[in-house]
């Protein structure tokens, strides 16, 4: 007998980590087809490691088998179609070596679920589909909730853990990652001049056997920092060839290298703007420089006033995105790709989706999700943020006939990663599944966020149905009852300024961020139709004649778009104040609710699982009734009215 070899690693394997399964359909037994090329060997591995760890034994047999078997055609081509069908009492995985490593994953999945022919057809619905870190080379990580950084620890690093988590991504069909902050800063600018050569192309060849492409981002003024010009202005000659043989070089050593992500002009980081420079001139500079290896590149869209005066009322940052990048619909190369965060601010609980979105007719978009929870309970919190993301996807813009939803309009989509070397990966076990299901819904974004996450607690706690049914009933109602005992209404930003946790309903109101709510004692809320910043009039006539109506305005988007006094008359008769106070008092309650339905699964779950998320909702607890008393607090010393049910409403 051979020796049992156990290798350690100081991490999980999240959904990956298969469990035995009493029955397995007699085709698991065997593996036909040598895939050729890498994608498709690690495909072949995936099945045999997995299926083993599921309790069978898979041999691999020879063309001629005719005993029920898995077969693995491989056809040349870089596309990701994967077709799973039924062979000779078996099943056969159709695709290119990509398409052969999905179609393994959801044959593993199904299999894990219970399924057993689970047949499949299926292209994803994005080419670029990635993770965008943001994280440093001195292995801190800007809102990393997770840990430290395991792309760098003063340089970058290639280890077990980059090979997982490549795997990982694959098997929810992610394709890329961006492994540094959009904040280019210290070391992290020598990715760009090969001053990490040897370690980024280990990382991008790991990646590159699983189909993720490696992406980095780069500051807009390399050609100052790195290359010894006076200038980084688009249309200097010597700026415009520094780029070209700084690409040339790039892309000749990294065969893996996708392109670059760019934050310019955005929160004091450098742009063309500092050049009198449109948008358009820098990013199509940066894009002509890499194309001839085709190379993307993605130009991020969040550019606004920083230093905003918050007596000027004329500004509004949620008109910003719009007012930079819609005139420039078209002016785009075909290699750049505009990436826009969901909402016109900044990844809130709850904003209305970008207008720009609806205003790239002749651009390539990529919409910008968070999964790590900056404004969200920063992984501390419980917030499935799938369902959220899936309306966003299903919004229609109203501004065709046709093929008028979010989803139907971008040509790719990013989450910033909420990942870290923590050894559950995202901090919070619950938060795996934003990961998990960020990637199945980029894929196919028809997909049904419930359904995930029943599918990722099956797949990561095993298949006891109390457990699944508890956990997906926490997971699709946490981000409202994250909503509730934080920010109900789309106020947003009542956060503490800096590192965004806790209460501080006016931590941000006198600062220079131009996120403002401009309470008094008789109103709240930013008017943000016609007749105040106009914001509304970005959308198509319907929408922006729907949202300027404080009838017609969805109630949970109000005080984003209105400014109110608190007396005014909700739907359901309540006044605007008593509405506030309530979704306080219960968003605590329901909160609670969630943490109780998770005690009762004890003696269900592996402890230590079990115990840290325990400890996770003792502190959601906490901060939730911190975020009650201080909201409803500032507001009853404000207004100086009750709560009409006599609650106590300071601490
Ligand atoms: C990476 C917000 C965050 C910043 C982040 C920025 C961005 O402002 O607080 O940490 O910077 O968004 O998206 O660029």
């Amino acid at each position: 007998m051979q020796p049992k070899v156990v290798i350690f690693v100081d991490y999980s394997l999240l959904w990956l980590d298969w469990r035995k399964k009493s029955e397995l359909p007699e085709y698991t037994k065997r593996i036909v087809g040598r895939p050729a090329t890498r994608q498709g060997k690690a495909a072949l591995r995936e099945l045999l490691s997995g299926l083993k760890a599921m309790g069978s034994e898979p041999e691999e047999c020879g063309k001629g088998e005719t005993r029920p078997a898995i077969h693995l055609t491989e056809h040349p081509g870089s596309d990701e179609k994967a077709t799973i069908r039924r062979c000779c009492d078996g099943l056969e995985i159709l695709g290119s070596g990509r398409g052969l490593l999905y179609g393994a994953f959801h044959l593993l999945r199904r299999l894990a679920l219970g399924d057993s022919f689970p047949e499949w057809e299926s292209s994803p619905a994005y080419p670029i589909r990635m993770l965008d870190h943001w994280d440093n080379a001195d292995g801190s990580i800007e809102r990393g909730y997770a840990g430290h950084s395991f792309f760098f620890n003063g340089k970058p690093v290639c280890s077990e853990r980059t090979r997982d988590y490549a795997r990982l991504l694959a098997s929810c069909g992610l394709n890329g990652c961006c492994i540094n902050n959009v904040n280019v800063h210290g070391s992290a600018l020598m990715l760009l001049t090969g001053g990490y050569q040897r370690e980024l192309k280990r990382i991008s060849s790991t990646l590159a056997e699983y189909g993720v492409s490696l992406w980095i981002s780069v500051s807009f003024s390399s050609p100052i920092e790195l290359g010894g010009l006076q200038t980084a202005d688009p249309l200097d000659p010597a700026v415009q060839q520094w780029w070209k043989d700084t690409s040339a070089r790039l892309f000749a050593e990294i065969p893996n290298l996708a392109g670059f992500l760019v934050k310019a002009d955005s929160e004091g980081r450098p742009g063309p703007h500092t050049y009198g420079r449109t948008q358009a001139e820098g990013a199509n500079m940066l894009a002509e420089a890499i194309e001839p290896f085709g190379g993307k590149l993605l130009w991020r869209c969040f550019v606004y006033n920083c230093t905003q005066d918050w007596r000027d009322t004329k500004t509004d940052r949620a008109r910003a995105q719009c007012d930079h990048f819609a005139p420039l619909d078209g002016k785009f190369r075909e290699n750049v790709y505009l990436q826009i965060k969901n909402g016109p601010v900044d990844f809130q609980i709850r904003e209305p989706v970008s207008p720009l979105l609806g205003h790239l007719e002749h651009t390539n978009s990529m919409i910008e999700f968070q999964i790590a929870q900056e404004y969200t309970g920063q992984q501390r919190h419980v917030c499935y943020l799938v369902p959220m993301f899936k309306e966003i996807l299903d919004f229609h813009l109203e501004h065709k006939p046709e093929r008028d939803k979010v989803s139907e309009n971008i040509s790719a989509a990013c989450a910033v990663s909420n990942t870290g070397d923590d050894f559950n990966w995202t901090g919070h076990d619950l938060a795996a599944a934003n990961l998990f299901g960020f990637g199945l819904l980029s894929w196919d974004p028809t997909a049904d966020p419930a359904e995930i996450a029943a599918e990722w607690s099956v797949l990561t706690f095993g298949d006891d149905p109390m457990v699944t049914e508890t956990v997906t009933g926490i997971l699709m109602r946490s981000r409202n009852v994250y909503e509730k005992y934080t920010v109900p209404l789309g106020i947003g930003w009542m956060c503490v300024p800096g590192n965004h946790y806790g209460p501080s309903p006016e931590g941000y109101e006198y600062d220079r961020w131009g996120t403002y709510h401009r309470a008094t004692h008789k109103e709240i809320g930013v008017e943000r139709g016609p007749g105040g910043t106009g914001f509304t009039e970005q959308y198509s006539t319907g929408l922006a004649a729907k949202y300027a109506s404080i009838e017609d305005c969805p109630e949970e988007l109000l005080l984003f778009f209105h400014r109110l006094p608190y007396d005014h008359p909700m739907k359901d008769g309540r006044t605007l104040l008593q509405r506030i106070y309530d979704d306080h008092f219960e968003g605590y309650e329901e909160a609670k609710g969630l943490s109780d339905a998770w005690d009762r699964l004890g003696g269900r779950l592996d402890p230590a699982v079990y115990d840290r998320v325990r400890d996770r909702f003792r502190e959601q607890l906490r901060c939730a009734a911190e975020w009650r008393d201080v909201i409803n607090t500032w507001l009853y010393r404000l207004t100086l009215i009750p709560d009409e049910k006599g609650r106590r409403i300071y601490p």
